[in-house]
């Protein structure tokens, strides 16, 4: 092999190392100030420190992201792409420095130069372009990915703006404010100007009359796909990854404003969609971010200069829900049209590459599209669409309800409901059916939920195409982020403990069971019990320090923290605290004094549409308003909701929690990722028997969880029951009909705004806080008696950590590379040569 360009020892002679003793750091640091930011040592602020510092993290990781995507370009290894709507990264510094080995020597050398690393730390900006559970996933599957030095890809869209600020009015109303992420420049990361492609839209699809399926697209007009690459660096491994986000930009001619003014929000600001923002349908975007992904996917596979029929030998895309399933039509388009590969060779490739996860059974948070606005804007999908759906020009196969028909004759019932079109007006393409039959395998969240979508969602799906295309892989979270970094006391006596360096237990997290026998050992509580104590003591600085609000850390530390929606039951939580601040009101002085005292805390956004939610935290602030200030109880019960809620604001709460609560009506909550988080840092669970509470109760034994509520099965009977026997709520549930009069009678202020609120739970009650109500109250009995035996307690802390070894993201993502993906892992050696390689 002869050196690519030029002369090698000149190359070499100017190529850097990895810097990563403190006078090198310090150097890079001081000629950043210098040069990138032009500042001096006279007039540098901590802003200017974290940019830095963050300049020069970056320099190292790119050492290494050049290494790992040559690696990969020599070895030609089969890769998989996370195709996701959104990524929840947070912020990257911290992360960095850990998976690099480098937080200690950066400390060192920013001390010297007059910084204090956890205030440069503090600067960053969250990068938060997603809504909660599935784009947090997607970042956590990232990490694991580069940790377990598997060639993976995300592939997303540079959002101008993250989700916004929530911030909350004197009233207590959720307002929203733009979060212009990339205001203060974004380190992390890289202009590709050289990676573009030009994407159509609307036009019009000729058939050719060959009778060949293929068509000519025509007209319309294009858009340009600039590529931004961030580095996602894995944990103790030189392999870097790579995050590649889409940003659009007008081509020549092109009125991106008139384009972008389609007004599709307008089309579901009606709806009550958990995360209507994500389901709000931007088909212009889904499209032109899949379509630039796939085009820059294949043009790497056609570097190998394999037989296109190689196509999934070599590739493998997990499509994270369905907002990119137009990936599949779009892959038949370029199979056809362009490779001119015959339909049913295309049908094979398509339906060997692609997978499918599912992060809902809620029927109203499955993606439709109206066909009109899709023809218009994507007339050749359309086409294909159609041809999927029943193909006229296939030569071999029965197309899709052709083939339903042959298997269930006459059944024309079912081939409505299977159809990947719905009839109405205007009639609607089912994403979700196109992503099933488009993908290898079909995937939910947790044991109960794939099961759920085995028996309900994809019930007909499962009958006609076989079980075994349907599995489960339970989702997972980093211990990285999630323990090493927002809990590094615990880390440190973890790995103090179990003698063993944390580079081991952070990646084969079963080892975390070596905790066990300590939980008999007193001194060891000691400790334990002392670091919660001090995270708590964090937490409550934060609160005063951003809020102004003293918050009691003698007090047992209760925490809701997730999306505001109607099936979290965030409102079930709050009608608990209302009716223990009337049992308090009921007590005398004495009494009180023996009571366990509480501070509950709410974090969540509210879908900007969603009014119900809206409503949930007006009513949660104004309880916190007059809980907070009345001298007798105040002692006892404390309420508090903390604005903007964000990664980072998570990783302040959740090792400050004693106890978490996620109560979600049975059978809603997929997963859930942060009842994983909260138990890895010694936060005992309330919850309901739901997604992965589960599982957690399985690993952990239930005498360590507190559930409650009814199961599945019950609901469905539940609801009937509420609409055709109806029973007065004073007599079914006299408990929660007293709190609600409360709520009524003004004891937190203008009655009639929450009427609507009370009112989902008077009339249909759909999320069951009627019937789950009173076992609610007596699982947090439950837990009040629990927490009176500190020592106990503690054993049930120390041994909930032990057991999370399953909820690591490594075991999440080797068995979707395993036994899905068909991947292993690229090690990246040292000393290769440099090559443009993306
Ligand atoms: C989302 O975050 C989730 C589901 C969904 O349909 C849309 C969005 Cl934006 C969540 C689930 O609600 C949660 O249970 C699950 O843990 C998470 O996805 C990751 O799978």
């Amino acid at each position: 092999e002869t050196w690519p360009k030029g002369e090698e020892k000149v190359w070499k002679s100017g190529m850097r190392e990895l810097d990563t003793g403190v006078e090198d750091i310090t150097k890079s640091f001081v000629n950043h100030v210098q040069t990138s930011l032009a500042r001096q040592p006279y007039n540098i602020d901590n802003l200017g420190g974290y940019q830095a510092a963050a300049l020069s993290v970056r320099d190292n990781l790119l050492i290494n992201w050049n290494e790992t995507q040559l690696n990969y370009t020599r070895k030609a290894p089969k890769r998989a792409y996370y195709l996701s709507l959104e990524f929840l990264m947070g912020r990257t510094l911290d992360n960095a420095l850990l998976n690099l080995g480098l937080k200690n020597q950066y400390s060192e050398s920013v001390k010297k130069l007059g910084f204090n690393m956890e205030d440069l730390l503090d600067k960053e900006r969250d990068a938060a372009l997603g809504n909660g559970g599935l784009g947090r996933l997607a970042a956590c599957y990232l990490d694991s990915s580069a940790s377990q030095e598997l060639p993976v890809w995300g592939y997303g869209l540079r959002y101008k703006y993250g989700i916004f600020q929530q911030l909350i009015s004197p009233e207590g109303n959720q307002l929203e404010a733009p979060d212009p992420w990339l205001d203060n420049q974004n380190p992390w990361e890289l202009p590709r100007l050289d990676v573009t492609y030009e994407i159509r839209f609307y036009g019009q699809a000729d058939r050719l009359p060959d009778n060949s399926g293929r068509s000519q697209w025509t007209g319309g007009q294009e858009v340009l796909a600039v590529a931004y690459d961030v580095m996602i660096p894995g944990y103790g491994t030189k392999t870097t990854n790579n995050l590649r986000l889409w940003e659009s930009k007008p081509k020549r001619g092109f009125d991106l404003n008139s384009f972008n003014a389609g007004n599709y929000e307008g089309a579901v600001a009606a709806s009550n969609s958990a995360d209507a923002i994500t389901s709000v349908l931007y088909p212009n975007d889904h499209t032109f971010w899949t379509a630039a992904s796939l085009q820059d996917i294949l043009r790497r596979f056609k570097n190998l200069g394999k037989p296109i029929t190689e196509f999934p030998d070599y590739v493998a895309i997990q499509l994270n829900d369905t907002h990119p399933t137009l990936a599949i039509p779009e892959l038949m388009r370029i199979l056809i049209d362009e490779e001119e590969v015959p339909w049913d060779v295309a049908w094979t490739i398509v339906t060997n590459t692609f997978f499918y996860t599912n992060h809902t059974v809620l029927p109203e948070a499955l993606e439709k599209w109206p066909v009109p606005l899709v023809e218009h804007l994507l007339p050749r999908h359309l086409q294909i669409i159609y041809d999927i759906c029943a193909n006229s020009q296939s030569q071999q196969n029965l197309f899709f309800l052709q083939a339903v028909e042959k298997k269930f004759p006459h059944d024309l019932d079912r081939l409505a409901r299977m159809s990947l079109i719905e009839e109405g007006t205007p009639k609607q393409i089912r994403m979700a059916h196109l992503a099933v039959i488009g993908s290898r395998k079909v995937n939910g969240v947790a044991e109960l939920h794939s099961e759920l979508v085995r028996t309900t969602i994809l019930k007909d799906f499962v009958e006609f195409e076989g079980i075994s295309k349907f599995g489960n892989i339970t989702n997972g979270i980093t211990p990285r982020r999630w323990l090493d970094q927002c809990n590094p006391e615990l880390s440190a006596l973890i790995s103090e403990t179990l003698k063993l360096d944390k580079a081991v237990w952070l990646k084969d997290l079963f080892k975390l069971e070596g905790l066990i026998p300590f939980a008999e050992d007193p001194a060891f509580r000691k400790k334990w019990a002392a670091i919660k104590q001090r995270n708590k003591e964090r937490l409550a600085h934060h609160v005063q320090a951003n809020l102004g609000l003293t918050v009691r850390t003698d007090a047992m530390f209760d925490v809701q923290i997730k999306r505001i929606h109607e099936y979290k039951r965030q409102t079930l939580n709050i009608l608990g605290v209302i009716h223990r601040y009337f049992e308090l009101k009921k007590m005398t002085a004495a009494e009180r004094k023996k009571v366990n005292p509480r501070v509950v805390f709410f974090a969540g956004k509210a879908a900007p549409a969603y009014y119900i939610a809206k409503l949930t935290i007006r009513l949660i602030v104004n309880v916190a308003r007059v809980l907070n200030a009345d001298p007798e109880t105040k002692d006892y019960l404390q309420v508090y909701f903390l604005p903007d809620y964000s990664v980072s604001l998570a990783e302040i709460l959740i090792p400050a929690s004693d106890i978490s609560q996620h109560i979600s009506t049975a059978g809603t909550e997929a997963s859930g990722t942060s009842n994983m988080k909260f138990c890895l840092n010694g936060g005992l669970l309330l919850g309901t028997v739901d997604g992965a509470n589960i599982e957690i109760a399985e690993e952990v034994g239930e005498n360590n969880v507190f559930f409650f509520g009814h199961l599945t099965p019950a609901v469905e009977d539940l609801r009937y029951q509420h609409i055709y026997h109806p029973v007065p709520l004073e007599q079914k549930c006299p408990n929660l009909a007293a709190v609600l009069n409360h709520v009524s009678s003004g004891a937190f202020g203008e009655p009639d705004v929450y009427e609507p609120l009370l009112s989902t739970i008077r009339q249909s009650d759909y999320y069951l806080i009627s019937d789950d109500f009173d076992s609610y109250l007596a699982a947090l009995k439950m837990v009040d008696e629990a927490y009176l035996d500190k020592e106990e307690w503690i054993k049930k802390s120390i041994n909930t950590t032990a057991k999370m070894g399953k909820f690591s993201s490594d075991r999440a993502i080797n068995e979707y590379a395993e036994s899905y993906w068909n991947l292993e892992p690229c090690r990246v050696a040292a000393g290769s040569t440099p090559k443009d390689t993306t």
